[in-house]
């Protein structure tokens, strides 16, 4: 049987995959700590999953960036909500589409600080609640873009494979307190992913998307849920997942 009623941490909830995640968690009964940096779309979710789903909800407004304001924000947690079951380390973006030796040196260094540091600073405050009680999940949000290398990718190619050698590195350190560690790593989402990446340039976002179906963050979360549910001895490492129109981080079959 599925447990409910769990505490689950989720980085980025103001969009796309991570607010997905508060849906389906919440759907389901689980109490869900949020967060991002829009306060305003954080205040937002928590009204709506408190009003749908009649479970608990708690904001945390940081930058996942900001080492001082993660350890902050975590280590003050109400005492009620240090009891994390599961971490959903999903905040991340891409900035740019460019050559190696033409990119912005300030879009790399966003990228490496937000999907790779962030991703440690969050893991690393929230693990001794953990440790402590010798259980826990450890969600790592990767992308295909962490399996191949493509064109223009470079350096949000290079931050997903951190994020990729990050989550085994983790499941070997935390084997000896049985916390599970999975990555997921997905395809084309239709989000504000590509709106960000092209820095609101609508027209090229929209074309991410054209030509096929690509996945929907409910679909990811569906996913990540399903890894959350499983029973107590079983943990999925690694799992990729891409629309049907997609075979890996560069084929694609377009209309
Ligand atoms: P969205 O742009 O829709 O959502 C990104 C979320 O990350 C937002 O909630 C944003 O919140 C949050 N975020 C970004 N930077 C920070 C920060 N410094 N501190 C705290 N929160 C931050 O994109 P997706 O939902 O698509 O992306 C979620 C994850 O999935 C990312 O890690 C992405 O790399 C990964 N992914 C996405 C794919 C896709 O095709 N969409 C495919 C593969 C992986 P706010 O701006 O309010 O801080
Ligand atoms: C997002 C998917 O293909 O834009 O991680 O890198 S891709």
């Amino acid at each position: 049987m599925v447990q409910t009623n769990r505490t689950v941490f989720i980085t980025g909830a103001t969009s796309g995959i991570g607010k997905a995640c508060a849906e389906k968690f919440a759907a389901a009964g689980d109490n869900i700590i949020i967060n991002g940096r829009r306060a305003d779309r954080l205040t937002a979710l928590k009204n709506s999953l408190q009003k749908d789903f009649n479970v608990k909800v708690f904001e945390l407004v940081f930058d996942v960036q900001n080492k001082e304001e993660v350890f902050t924000a975590v280590n003050n947690l109400p005492e009620e909500w240090k009891a994390i079951d599961i971490l959903i380390n999903n905040a991340g973006l891409a900035l740019g589409r460019d050559y190696f030796d033409e990119a912005d040196l300030t879009d790399w260094e966003t990228m490496l600080q937000t999907n790779v540091n962030g991703l440690l600073y969050v893991s690393r405050a929230v693990l001794p609640f953990m440790t402590k009680r010798n259980t826990g999940h450890i969600i790592n949000l990767g992308s295909v873009a962490a399996k191949e290398m493509y064109e223009k990718g470079n350096v949000y190619c290079v931050s997903k494979a951190a994020v990729d050698a990050i989550s085994k590195t983790m499941r070997i350190d935390l084997l000896q307190h049985r916390i599970k560690v999975t990555a997921i790593h997905p395809g084309a989402v239709e989000t504000e992913f590509a709106l960000v990446r092209f820095k609101g340039d609508k027209t090229k976002a929209a074309d991410t998307y054209k030509g096929y179906v690509p996945l929907t963050a409910a679909d990811i979360a569906e996913t990540i849920y399903y890894t959350a549910s499983l029973p107590s001895h079983v943990c999925i490492n690694d799992l990729v997942i891409t629309a049907v129109s997609q075979a890996n981080a560069i084929y694609f079959k377009k209309d």
